[in-house]
């Protein structure tokens, strides 16, 4: 039984308020696309279709690795998270999956998880495994590394957790194990740069092996933090080499913060999928360094840039192109629920941006060596306001027109604050 966390008469009623403006302005951009020969609808149809995983842990206000912030009402638990899930999915209609970090988000009974969230209109996307931090009563510590430590038995016990979160996913119906490592160094000649690899790749092949058929390893690289020195999976290179020797069922996952700065990510999704190795990604936005800020909040147009690459990866799929799409930002200044509110906005309207470019038009004038028609092709698609082709998808899927106003309207953090157990103090989460 569906027992969807906001009013649906609320969403009815804001919605009808909002109505009759939000068919002018359809209409209206529907005028000006088919004088470009687009149909709105199909572009509306693509986008209804497109949806992004929200991460369990950014429910809650995690803050950076210095400090939390705390607010009232704040879930603590995986089933208060999953509810402040369906609020945003139920808005938004862009987040119908959760993913889910371990073991933070360990329960007993798995299948009733996977209920409890059906049951809110949400199932589970990839699951990520944690070696990046002890854990109370863990045998081995991470300080060394994990997958790629000097000490065996930590390895294993990093092989065997990855293990443990495939067994999980099975049960929560997922098909992807994100994993991403801590393991690195603060000082040159810290470790041998190729012994750790090495390491890795033996202990990460132990972890492929336990992969189901129909499953994929998503290696996620980030080349600072908590090492800065140097990490194992430092970039895409890293990763595509470490996914090439592993086999076809490993695959890469960009995160956007965790790249020198400055880099070209949309050229790296460009070349991952080249080689048929793009599996996934976390969308967040930074300014300086891997600052899990929202998403399009900083940079909207490398973005879109990213989703123009994406779309043609789509139109040219190589190796049964299915991107994992998720949000990976972290919140203590905002309610997380509005920012990825936010950010699900932020990243349809990129998506839908870059389904506007007459791609005819583009490659044509790449062909041609037309630089600037080239540019414009691109530009003239960033420049439309897509915002009424998202709220005619979601309001046609029972979203609300004005998703920040009615989860205002809701109340829901207050109505949680009364209800729920307050969150400690503590650091954050890297
Ligand atoms: C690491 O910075 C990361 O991006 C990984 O995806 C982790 O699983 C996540 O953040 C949460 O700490
Ligand atoms: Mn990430």
């Amino acid at each position: 039984m569906s027992r969807l966390p906001i009013s649906e008469e609320l969403i009815a009623e804001a919605n009808a308020r909002a109505a009759d403006a939000l068919e002018d302005e359809y209409a209206s951009l529907g005028r000006k696309l088919e004088r470009s020969g687009i149909a709105i609808d199909a572009i509306k149809d693509k986008v209804a279709g497109f949806s992004v995983a929200v991460p369990s842990w950014g429910a809650g206000r995690g803050g950076t690795r210095f400090a939390k912030f705390p607010i009232a009402g704040e879930p603590t638990t995986i089933h208060e998270k999953l509810e402040d899930c369906a609020v945003i999915n139920q808005l938004s209609r862009l987040t119908p999956r959760v993913s889910p970090h371990f073991p933070w988000d360990k329960v007993s009974d798995y299948k009733a998880l996977r209920e409890e969230a059906a049951s809110l209109g949400l199932g589970f996307d990839a699951v990520n495994s944690n070696t990046f931090q002890d854990q109370k009563d863990q045998a081995h510590s991470y300080s060394t590394g994990s997958l790629s430590s000097t000490i065996e038995a930590t390895r294993q016990q990093a092989v065997e957790h990855n293990i443990e979160c495939i067994e999980i996913g099975k049960q929560l119906g997922s098909t992807d194990l994100t994993v991403w490592v801590g393991d690195g160094t603060n000082f040159p000649g810290q470790q041998d740069l190729g012994r750790s690899l090495d390491r890795y790749l033996d202990a990460a092949s132990q972890v492929y092996a336990a992969l189901p058929d129909d499953w994929r390893m998503l290696l996620e690289h980030k080349m600072f933090e908590p090492a800065f020195y140097s990490t194992v999976i430092s970039d895409w290179g890293s990763s595509i080499l470490a996914a090439q020797e592993l086999g076809p069922k490993a695959k890469c996952l960009v995160d956007l913060g965790h790249h020198a700065p400055n880099v070209n990510i949309e050229q790296i999704v460009a070349r991952l999928h080249r080689f048929g190795k793009l599996g996934g990604f976390h969308f967040n936005d930074s300014k300086y360094g891997d600052d899990d800020l929202d998403s399009g909040s900083i940079n909207p147009h490398q973005l879109f840039l990213v989703f123009n690459e994406l779309v043609e990866a789509e139109l040219a799929p190589r190796d049964g192109f299915k991107p994992s799409y998720m949000i990976d930002q972290s919140h203590n200044v905002t309610d997380p629920i509005e920012s990825m509110l936010s950010s699900a906005e932020a990243i349809g309207s990129c998506y839908a941006k870059a389904l506007l470019v007459d791609r005819e038009a583009l490659h044509l004038a790449q062909e041609a060596n037309d630089t600037m028609m080239a540019f414009q092709a691109l530009r003239r698609a960033y420049n439309v306001d897509v915002g009424p082709i998202l709220a005619k998808a979601r309001v046609e899927a029972g979203g609300a027109a004005d998703v920040l106003g009615v989860y205002r309207e809701s109340r829901w953090r207050d109505r949680k604050a009364q209800e729920r157990k307050a969150v400690g103090l503590g650091a954050g989460i890297v």
